[in-house]
């Protein structure tokens, strides 16, 4: 087993990281920028190594910095979370180059899989349903507009170098579609410098449902059951659950060993996820395979009761899985709430400030992944997640009444968190019933936050960029006057507010 091991990551899965650590007597080292000299991570680990400015194309996505801070250190291994270096195969390249173990897939498997379309064939070739559609790029509005008279409309464009939800395109019709296609591909060259984009049918109202794998370097490769992801918000997951409502064991099984077959064809170990879109009638078809630990794996861990982190570091050492299939018995039922420094009753914008009071949950069922603390004040340049609150009891109906009491008990001062639009959740029928599809929050929170506005909602258009800097530029005004700080919402707005900062 290692000895040490470097965490390339901030926040609260720095954090869980540094916990495995511990419990596997590993020496966790820290990496942080400028903007994090203060925060838990580095307090949690045994050294720390500053690794630049904070914007995080100067500090943790530097793989010479990373790499080198590993290596005076005398780290063994590399944690990269999630995010960040976590799926970049030229990163995953670098750390085998330099002799380090990255506890992460090979760097083939990733590539392989980074290419949604790439990652179709795979899928295919390993028997599985995908969403039926092109599985190479489209090379023409032509062939966008022959395919998709094909498969039928509606249909979603999608870049072949995205994921995520990252530069979707829905169609609705033979009249949309050229424009379509050239805004999707122009977006793609400028979002991920590849302008490939393919096609899938558009599935309605599906639902989005994941399978835990993890897998050994000797060959044996498992699933640790599914996790339902169909609540989100502009494609952000927002609350995840393990057991699906609507996901038996003949399904799980079914879903199970089919993302073990396309795990296995891409050559792939350690700890992965594949994402299926579910329709109406429970056909179940591959979307994705996400190649690192995912942000909702402590609802998987609450079920199973398996440590993947613990797990993760154990076959990248080389050592076989702990335990088989047939060990995997799942018990009662968990939801995770991720908990943002955002105002819900103001389009979810930024809430800038301190963190001037912090009363959090506690007690039975429940477990609490953070990386802020009292006094902390959270920095513009990353994602504002604070927290993920995770609750687990016996039943679904009693997970949500214990999440119920547990939000209840939660008390954030000095800043807006997404802490009373959970408190809404937990109150509606849709959700207790567990009917909600991808279309619930809109249905739901829209019309209370945005009364009157369009049910399109304003964030997609430019006016939210707008609204972002005015916000950002607003909490650096008052941080100026009273030393408050403030949080931005997604990664493209944080560009954003690059750009603007360098204006100044
Ligand atoms: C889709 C889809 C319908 N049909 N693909 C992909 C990434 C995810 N963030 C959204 N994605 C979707 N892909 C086809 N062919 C609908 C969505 C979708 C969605 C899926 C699951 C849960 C919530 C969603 C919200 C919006 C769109």
């Amino acid at each position: 087993m290692f000895k040490k091991l470097l965490i390339a990551n901030r926040g609260e899965i720095a954090v869980r990281i540094a916990r495995a650590c511990r419990e596997l007597g590993i020496s966790p080292v820290a990496v942080y920028s400028d903007a994090d000299r203060a925060s838990l991570h580095v307090r949690v680990a045994d050294q720390a190594i500053n690794i630049g400015p904070p914007p995080s194309n100067q500090s943790y996505l530097v793989i010479d910095k990373v790499i080198a801070a590993a290596k005076t250190t005398g780290a063994e291994a590399i944690h990269p979370g999630y995010g960040f270096l976590s799926e970049n195969a030229e990163f995953a390249e670098a750390v085998e180059r330099s002799g380090l173990v990255l506890v992460g897939p090979p760097a083939s498997a990733m590539k392989l899989l980074g290419s949604k379309t790439s990652a179709r064939r795979i899928a295919q070739a390993a028997g599985a349903a995908v969403v039926p559609g092109t599985v190479s790029p489209l090379e023409s509005v032509g062939d966008a507009e022959h395919v998709a008279g094909e498969v039928g409309y509606p249909v979603m464009l999608k870049a072949a170098a995205g994921g995520g939800g990252k530069g979707l395109r829905l169609v609705r019709s033979r009249e949309e579609i050229a424009s379509a296609f050239s805004l999707a591909s122009s977006e793609a060259a400028s979002s991920f410098n590849d302008a490939a984009v393919y096609l899938e049918k558009y599935i309605d109202s599906p639902r989005h449902i994941e399978i835990q794998l993890i897998g050994d370097l000797l060959g044996n490769m498992i699933y640790l059951g599914e996790r339902e992801c169909s609540l989100q918000r502009r494609h952000q997951k927002v609350l995840e659950e393990c057991p699906s409502p609507i996901v038996d064991a003949d399904l799980r099984r079914r879903m199970g060993e089919t993302a073990v077959n396309i795990a296995r064809a891409a050559g792939y170990h350690n700890a992965g996820t594949i994402e299926f879109l579910v329709d109406s009638e429970r056909n179940f078809y591959f979307l994705e395979m996400n190649t690192r630990l995912q942000v909702e794996h402590p609802v998987t861990e609450l079920v199973t009761g398996r440590d993947l982190v613990h797990e993760q570091v154990r076959v990248a050492a080389g050592e076989k899985l702990s335990f088989s299939q047939d060990d995997i018995v799942m018990r009662g039922a968990a939801i995770e709430c991720r908990i943002y420094a955002e105002d819900p009753e103001n389009s979810f914008l930024p809430s800038p400030g301190r963190i001037t009071k912090l009363v959090t949950p506690a007690g039975p069922g429940v477990r609490y992944d953070s990386g802020s603390y009292q006094g902390w004040e959270v920095p513009i340049y990353y994602d504002p997640l604070l927290a993920k609150l995770c609750v687990w009891a016996e039943t679904r109906e009693a997970a949500i009444n214990r999440l119920t009491r547990v939000l209840n008990e939660y008390s954030v001062e000095g800043i807006h968190t997404t802490i009373p639009f959970f408190r809404a959740v937990v109150q509606s029928e849709e959700f207790r019933r567990g009917e909600f599809d991808t279309g619930f929050i809109d249905r739901f929170w829209n019309p209370r936050a945005q009364a009157g506005g369009s049910s399109r909602g304003y964030e997609d258009a430019p006016i939210a960029d707008i609204a972002m800097i005015a916000s950002i530029l607003h909490a650096k005004a008052s941080k100026e006057r009273k030393d408050t700080t403030t949080a931005v919402q997604t990664e493209s707005r944080w560009k954003l507010y690059g750009r603007v900062a360098h204006r100044k």
